[in-house]
């Protein structure tokens, strides 16, 4: 076969040390970078024939995780994030040490073995991390996919970070029908944008992206983003979006992301930092749950959280919450008092944080050859959450592609996602006072100490609504005093809003 011609020139190319016998384990094939080359090679195209078996997009991750900078290594993901099942496994470790002139027979087998159709297409992503023999270990990997006429989507690397290459296997594996897969990004004219033209190629058989606000013409954060679609409750000016269509606005530095939709009525649906810890929050508890993890979560707020979701996490989901004082740093700090936080201001900053002890219980279970698929696949889940998010900082892309590998694994709308709870109406002023500084507040910043007076007045003007809710504070960032308010109608939460500000002055 013509094909085998290839291999062995191909191959040639990346020979073997004689008589250097390694075995694939748990973590896949770890050793000194020196002695790693063959084996790339190999398992390049070994991954080519699951892709072909399976028909699915398979990962090879290079990467000797926390071993020393000398080492490398390699493992194989299927389309779930799961290990190789242990047939394959022994595939790999036999096609690792075929001496150089055996090798075609081997990769024969393999094919003999599994009823490989060698004429299917073959999709392979190539991850690897920032160690200096990581780019020349990667390329042999791809080498050896072209060997066998498979493909590496964007020339096979994925990107440094082993956890965008674990979502974007979940979002490529999820059987998402087209209008699914859609989601218009408004990237504010900032950052986020350039980031998400760079990747959109290679998340495409899971998540077809529209972006709006790219920078090519119009200015950061004008008349866009997410600040003016939270203040403004509308999508950003020069979008067209259809009805029902899920859509997301990035801040222009892309830490911040809010999503939205039009309905058929053509009433706009925001789902802010609120909904979006909601959806992550639920989502880790039930893998908690299934995995049979003993971990504690918590999910962090701000005063400005909507009274409907922290009734519904207290209530419903029964997970703890915690209200700080507006700012990351506060939320950060109190989300790192819990084995997993999750920590969202409204507006669409934060992240989930998981304690050293979390993460090591996840990958104990993880790589436990004798749990059971619900658990095992269950602790992939959280391993992929683990590796995909941003605990440094929030950042949007890695938020976004946790809520579409979310919404993909859960085989969610964003409609239902939206229907998990209702947002009390509610209503943000800003009041221009001489001085902000006289307005003191104590409970994460929920009550106002002074001027005197001010809590008694706004407390008698809250008595006035039902569900309603109200609290001032000076802001951190502009010359202003804020002012909240929330009802159980918008004319309400207006009308209280106004007559707190008139309190104020
Ligand atoms: P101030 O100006 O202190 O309200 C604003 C946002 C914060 C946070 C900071 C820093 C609101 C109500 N406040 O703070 O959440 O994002 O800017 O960026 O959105
Ligand atoms: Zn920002």
């Amino acid at each position: 076969m013509a094909e085998f011609q290839e291999v062995l020139k191909q191959s040639a190319l990346h020979p073997k040390p004689a008589g250097l016998c390694l075995q694939y384990g748990t973590a896949g094939f770890r050793t000194n970078a020196k002695q790693l080359d063959h084996i790339m090679f190999r398992m390049g195209m070994l991954a080519t024939l699951r892709s072909k078996k399976t028909q699915a997009t398979i990962g090879v991750m290079v990467t000797a995780s926390h071993n020393p900078e000398e080492d490398n290594g390699v493992k194989l993901v299927d389309p779930m994030g799961e290990m190789l099942t242990p047939a394959w496994e022994d595939y790999a470790t036999q096609l690792a040490n075929a001496e150089q002139d055996d090798l075609a027979r081997a990769v024969k087998e393999v094919i003999q073995k599994e009823a490989i159709d060698m004429s299917r297409e073959a999709n392979v992503f190539v991850g690897k991390d920032t160690r200096s023999s990581s780019p020349a270990l990667s390329q042999a990997v791809i080498d050896g996919v072209s060997a066998l006429g498979g493909h590496t989507p964007l020339h096979g690397l994925v990107s440094e970070h082993k956890g965008e290459c674990a979502m974007y296997l979940l979002l490529n594996a999820s059987n998402r029908t087209d209008d699914q897969k859609h989601l218009c990004v408004d990237g504010a004219n900032g950052i986020g944008a350039l980031k998400v033209r760079e990747m959109e190629h290679h998340l495409q058989k899971g998540l077809q992206i529209s972006l709006f606000n790219d920078g090519s013409k119009g200015k950061l954060n004008h008349q866009c983003g997410a600040d003016f679609v939270k203040v403004q409750q509308k999508p950003p000016a020069d979008i067209e979006i259809n009805p029902g269509e899920r859509c997301c606005s990035f801040d222009g530095d892309a830490d911040r992301i809010v999503y939205y939709y039009t309905d058929s009525d053509g009433r706009f649906h925001l789902l802010d930092g609120d909904k979006i810890a909601t959806l992550i929050s639920t989502f880790l508890k039930e893998l908690l749950t299934q995995a049979g993890l003993d971990l504690n979560i918590a999910v962090v707020q701000t005063a400005y959280a909507n009274g409907s979701s922290t009734l519904y996490l207290e209530n419903t989901m029964k997970v703890i919450v915690k209200c700080t004082k507006t700012g990351v740093k506060h939320l950060h700090h109190e989300a790192q008092k819990f084995d997993i936080g999750v920590y969202f201001e409204a507006n669409g900053h934060g992240t989930v944080l998981f304690s050293q002890a979390a993460v090591e219980k996840i990958q104990q279970l993880a790589e436990d050859a004798n749990s059971d698929d619900t658990k095992k696949r269950a602790a992939l889940l959280l391993q992929s959450t683990v590796n995909v998010i941003n605990q440094t900082v929030g950042d949007a892309i890695s938020d976004m592609l946790l809520i579409e590998a979310i919404l993909a694994v859960r085989g969610m709308t964003v409609q239902q996602w939206d229907a998990m709870y209702t947002d009390l109406p509610n209503r943000q002023l800003k009041v221009k006072v001489s001085d902000r500084r006289v307005i003191d507040t104590t409970d994460a910043e929920r009550r106002a100490v002074s001027p005197a007076g001010l809590q008694d007045a706004i407390d008698s003007l809250v008595k006035k609504y039902r569900q309603a809710r109200s609290f001032v504070r000076p802001s951190g960032t502009e010359d202003v005093v804020r002012v909240y308010a929330e009802a159980e109608t918008q004319e309400s939460a207006d009308a209280l809003a106004h007559e707190v500000s008139l309190a104020v002055y």
